[in-house]
């Protein structure tokens, strides 16, 4: 089996290369020519023999036609993306091309090429947005609210769209937050597992941070790119919410990785003027600044991920404590 991985330098490429690779399977994975390395996460696959390397961009029509020609794949998992939604505010039109058009680009090759070839991409549980449900499920309307939701909401159509038109076998997994060691540092909880650890070992004072009155369902990586190949291996294509199902929100997040390295934290004051007080120093550590607001902001999401359990019987299997202490250890060991 034959599996192209499109954003195969990211988190979710890296973790879900290595799960392909112990099933068996030829995988190839595309990555962006960047003018400094950005293979660290798939350096240890590297010269597996049954893994390969090629340049593309999903932006770019003729090389995403030229490599699906080549390679005709069994599987394709579109994972490429400009990934940060407070980016998106800022590159809407770049995020539109690449997070919106980027698997209309693969659908049309599948479809002009006639290839008999499984898609898997990548949706979000930014489509709720401003959530009209809680919890979200597959029937929850969307209402995004940010370039990075409004192009993956045009993907997810699009999906359905050739599924139904042209009977393939092209899937959307809506996926809640879900992080790891992997996870790029200026994601949230990236960027508070590394500020402890920094903090730790006196590189940094404190962790400076936008809107704390969010709350997100997080799962482990690791956990979901095994939901992405379940998906593949349906008996017909359909579209699944992935999601723990456990929301917390980040002042809890905080508290709970800080007592991870056994230091308390105490929330004074409000707005922009709150902080967060370590007990033990009586200094703060945690302070807010608006430049990390965002124009819209997604407060609440907690998924419902009862159907793939049902169909395909996926489950998470790391809980929130030890995704901390993973991201944790990792930092204040490489860091
Ligand atoms: P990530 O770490 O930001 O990885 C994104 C990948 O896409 C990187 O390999 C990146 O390459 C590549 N990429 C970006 N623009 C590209 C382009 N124009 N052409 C080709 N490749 C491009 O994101 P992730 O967390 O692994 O997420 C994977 C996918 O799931 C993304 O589509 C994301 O939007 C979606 N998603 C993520 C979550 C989550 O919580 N992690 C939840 C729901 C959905 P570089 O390394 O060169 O930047
Ligand atoms: O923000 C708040 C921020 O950037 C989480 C992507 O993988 O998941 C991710 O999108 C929350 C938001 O993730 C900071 O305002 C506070 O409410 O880690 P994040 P996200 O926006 O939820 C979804 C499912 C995706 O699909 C995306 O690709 O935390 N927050 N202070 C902050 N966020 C960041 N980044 N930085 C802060 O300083």
């Amino acid at each position: 089996m034959k599996a192209l991985i499109f954003g195969i330098t990211g988190q979710d490429g890296s973790y879900l290369a290595e799960y392909l690779l112990e099933k068996g399977y030829d995988v190839f994975g595309v990555k962006r020519r960047s003018s400094n390395l950005n293979t660290q996460r798939i350096d240890h696959i590297y010269n597996n023999p049954k893994f390969k390397l090629l340049y593309g961009d999903v932006t770019d029509t003729s090389n995403v036609f030229s490599i699906i020609n080549k390679i005709k794949p069994d599987e394709i998992y579109n994972l490429a993306a400009q990934s940060h939604v407070a980016v998106s505010f800022e590159l809407p039109e770049y995020t539109a091309n690449a997070d919106g058009l980027g698997i209309l680009r693969i659908l049309e090759a599948i479809k002009q090429l006639d290839l008999n070839c499984k898609i898997y991409q990548a949706g979000t549980s930014e489509l709720f947005g401003k959530v009209k449900e809680i919890p979200q499920n597959e029937s929850t309307p969307f209402n995004p609210q940010s370039p990075y939701a409004t192009a993956k909401l045009f993907a997810h159509h699009t999906v359905i769209n050739y599924r139904d038109a042209y009977n393939i076998f092209a899937v959307n997994g809506i996926l809640f937050n879900h992080e790891s060691p992997r996870r790029g540092e200026t994601f949230v909880t990236r960027k508070i597992t590394k500020g402890i650890s920094n903090i730790i070992k006196k590189k940094q004072d404190c962790i400076t941070l936008g809107n704390l009155n969010t709350i997100r369902d997080f799962g482990h990586a690791k956990d979901y790119v095994v939901a992405m190949h379940m998906m593949l291996q349906n008996t017909k294509p359909k579209d699944y919410v992935i999601a723990t199902g456990n929301k917390i929100n980040l002042r809890d997040f905080l508290i709970k990785a800080f007592k991870y390295v056994d230091l308390d934290i105490e929330f004074w004051s409000q707005g922009i003027n709150e902080v967060g007080m370590c007990v033990q120093t009586g200094k703060p550590v945690i302070r807010v600044d608006k430049k990390y607001f965002r124009p819209n902001e997604v407060d609440y999401l907690e998924g419902d991920a009862y159907n793939a359990y049902k169909d395909l019987g996926w489950l998470p299997k790391i809980t929130i404590d030890d995704l901390i202490k993973e991201m944790i250890e990792h930092d204040l060991k490489f860091n």
